[in-house]
């Protein structure tokens, strides 16, 4: 184990497994910060929210970090450095869900920054820890993901300020909304000093526990494409309209929906989903008129997703032409895939190492706050086991060795990226006296 720089074996008195234990307890606690009793819901700037942002403010706090929240609703806790002028490692996640979530997706990630920084026991380091939480990663509220770190990068745009949720709000309204209720709240826009972003996640899947690995280190973040698909047809009467006369939008949506699956297995590497489906007049005697598809697509490589969503889309078409009913899709955003800094994945791989796994690089399928991050900042991902490969459900899971695995790996960072510094100018060395 290499020792922190001024001697210290960080790792020796550290209890790993009671920082392990506590931070699995908080993402129970967490979890109880619901927009909707009996499930784990949390969506962008709810009430869940904030509840969510004052427990983890208050921990943050405990473990001697200065805390805000920003403008764009992100909790935002520094930890400084041994001087002010110092570079900073930014350590992040989300902590909105999906609704009926697991309790892990994103808020292990802002637990594991924290437990960091209260296994370095008030011990400041030549470089200031920023951890973030950010307020909305999953897209559930707008249909736009990573509104949190786009606000943090200065990416949040004025068409998606324009998004309108279910019930109308304009995104702009919200924020406004959520600054006058929190004046002191701080400008979003990454410091100037950040140096790196570090964010730690679960899998989602079930690589690492078919490789029977703790921890995998994330090289590539698969680009991804969501776009609405309408079938618009004519609704009628279930019981008087011959089916050689129907023009019925729910049969083409599910011709077409097969249709993609089927596209979508023979094309290796790639995911496409249709997760959301809505039918009007949504009656069972009344011919669907009128049919909304959501279609995600995910490929870790671009042109191979981009033909792909072009393909399904050419299918609904096909299908409508000769169901005649009239096709429509809307391209919602894509996200190119992200390949992460090598010469942090290169430290991450020295960090997982060090605690005695072997650095496994993995592609992430599920996309993350770090593949807006890494076009700011170089940016890496450390990924945890996740049990049965589940996610986006309640039945989501972690082991708690697997957590204790990630602080030691985390603290062996720390100590590898004082020297990764090197790269940077004389000046900020000079700040780094320990
Ligand atoms: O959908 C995703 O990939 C992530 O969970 N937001
Ligand atoms: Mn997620
Ligand atoms: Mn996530």
């Amino acid at each position: 184990m290499r020792t922190m720089p001024g001697g210290q074996t960080a790792t020796a008195e550290t209890d790993f497994d009671a920082l392990a234990a506590t931070a699995l307890t908080r993402c129970d606690t967490v979890a109880e910060c619901t927009d909707e009793p009996g499930r784990i819901t949390r969506t962008f700037l709810s009430p869940a929210m904030e509840r969510c942002n004052r427990v983890v403010q208050e921990w943050m706090q405990a473990a001697g970090m200065v805390v805000n929240v920003d403008r764009a609703g992100n909790l935002r806790g520094y930890y400084s450095a041994s001087s002010e002028a110092a570079p900073r490692l930014i350590i992040g996640s989300h902590l909105d869900t999906v609704p009926n979530a697991g309790r892990y997706d994103g808020v292990l990630g802002v637990m594991l920054g924290i437990g960091l920084v209260e296994a370095l026991a008030g011990r400041r380091l030549c470089f200031g820890i920023e951890v973030i939480g950010f307020s909305d990663e999953e897209g559930v509220r707008y249909g736009l993901p990573f509104i949190g770190s786009r606000a943090v990068t200065s990416t949040l745009l004025a068409p998606h300020l324009a998004r309108r949720d279910a019930a109308g709000v304009a995104m702009y309204a919200a924020l406004d909304r959520f600054q006058a209720a929190h004046p002191d709240a701080i400008d979003p826009e990454l410091d100037a000093r950040a140096r790196a972003y570090l964010e730690f996640h679960i899998e989602q899947g079930p690589i690492l526990e078919h490789a029977g690995l703790a921890l995998g280190v994330v090289e590539t973040i698969a680009g991804q494409s969501r776009a609405t698909i309408t079938f618009q047809g004519k609704s009628g009467h279930a019981g008087t309209t011959p089916m050689f006369l129907r023009r019925d939008a729910l049969a083409a949506a599910a011709e077409w929906l097969t249709a993609v699956e089927s596209a979508a297995s023979r094309m290796p590497g790639l995911v496409a989903t249709t997760g959301r489906i809505s039918c009007e007049p949504d009656a069972a005697n009344v011919i669907p008129g009128l049919v909304r598809c959501s279609l995600d697509v995910r490929h870790a490589d671009d042109v191979i997703r981009r033909a792909a969503v072009e393909d399904f889309l050419c299918r609904a078409e096909a299908i409508g032409v000769r169901r005649e009913i009239e096709v429509e899709h809307v391209l919602e955003f894509e996200q190119a895939a992200v390949g992460l800094d090598l010469a942090l994945v290169k430290l991450a791989d020295r960090a997982v190492s060090d605690i005695g796994i072997s650095p496994r690089h993995m592609t992430s399928g599920a996309g993350h706050d770090a593949m807006i991050m890494a076009a700011h900042v170089p940016s890496v991902m450390i990924f945890l086991r996740s049990p049965g490969g589940i996610s986006h459900h309640p039945d989501e899971a972690v082991y708690a060795g697997d957590i204790a695995a990630a602080l030691r790996a985390g603290m062996s960072f720390l100590e590898g990226f004082e020297a990764h510094l090197e790269q940077f100018s004389e000046s900020e060395r000079k700040s780094c006296t320990i």
